[in-house]
């Protein structure tokens, strides 16, 4: 049974990964799922991050989804202060594309796991997804809402392209 407790916190290092981690919000919100977001930096705010990311599991969070580009530290920081699943979105940047952040985001050494996923909206909304997929396997509710959602995805797609 979902009540109305955040159970993912979406986690970005700066305001201006706003626009793409909405993306990861909004498709939470589709599916029902309780979800707070913060503005959270490795470098520019580490003991915000220390606080929340230590204290997640504690406040009934299940899944962290952290978004950040360039140096990309905050999803493998994060990770590193708690057990629940994070899952990393990197940034499309100015610089590399975004190439730059899914490389140091992935590179994370044995032991601490970063689930990540692709640069951007896509996987802004896949994170989403697979935190709903996670909370899923212990939720019937939420197991139900994800089926109708790629059910409704594939009906959403047509056959034959048109012009
Ligand atoms: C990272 O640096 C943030 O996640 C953001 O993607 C990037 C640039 O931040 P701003 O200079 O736009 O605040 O920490």
């Amino acid at each position: 049974m979902t009540g109305n407790k955040p159970l993912v916190g979406i986690i970005m290092g700066s305001q201006s990964d706003w626009p793409t981690m909405k993306n990861a919000a909004d498709t939470l919100e589709q599916l029902d799922i309780p979800n707070e977001a913060r503005v959270i930096s490795a470098h520019r705010t580490p003991h915000r991050l220390t606080e929340y990311v230590s204290e997640a599991r504690d406040n009934g969070l299940k899944v962290i989804i952290a978004g950040a580009g360039m140096a990309a530290a905050l999803p493998g920081a994060a990770a590193a202060l708690t057990p629940l699943p994070v899952l990393g979105v990197p940034m499309e940047g100015k610089v590399m594309g975004g190439l730059d952040a899914i490389l140091s985001m992935c590179q994370m050494p044995a032991g601490i796991p970063v689930g990540t996923l692709a640069v951007g909206r896509s996987g802004a909304i896949n994170s989403a997804i697979l935190a709903a997929s996670i909370l899923a396997l212990t939720d019937h509710d939420i197991a139900k809402r994800l089926d109708n959602f790629r059910s409704n995805q594939s009906d959403a797609v047509i056959e034959k392209p048109k012009d």
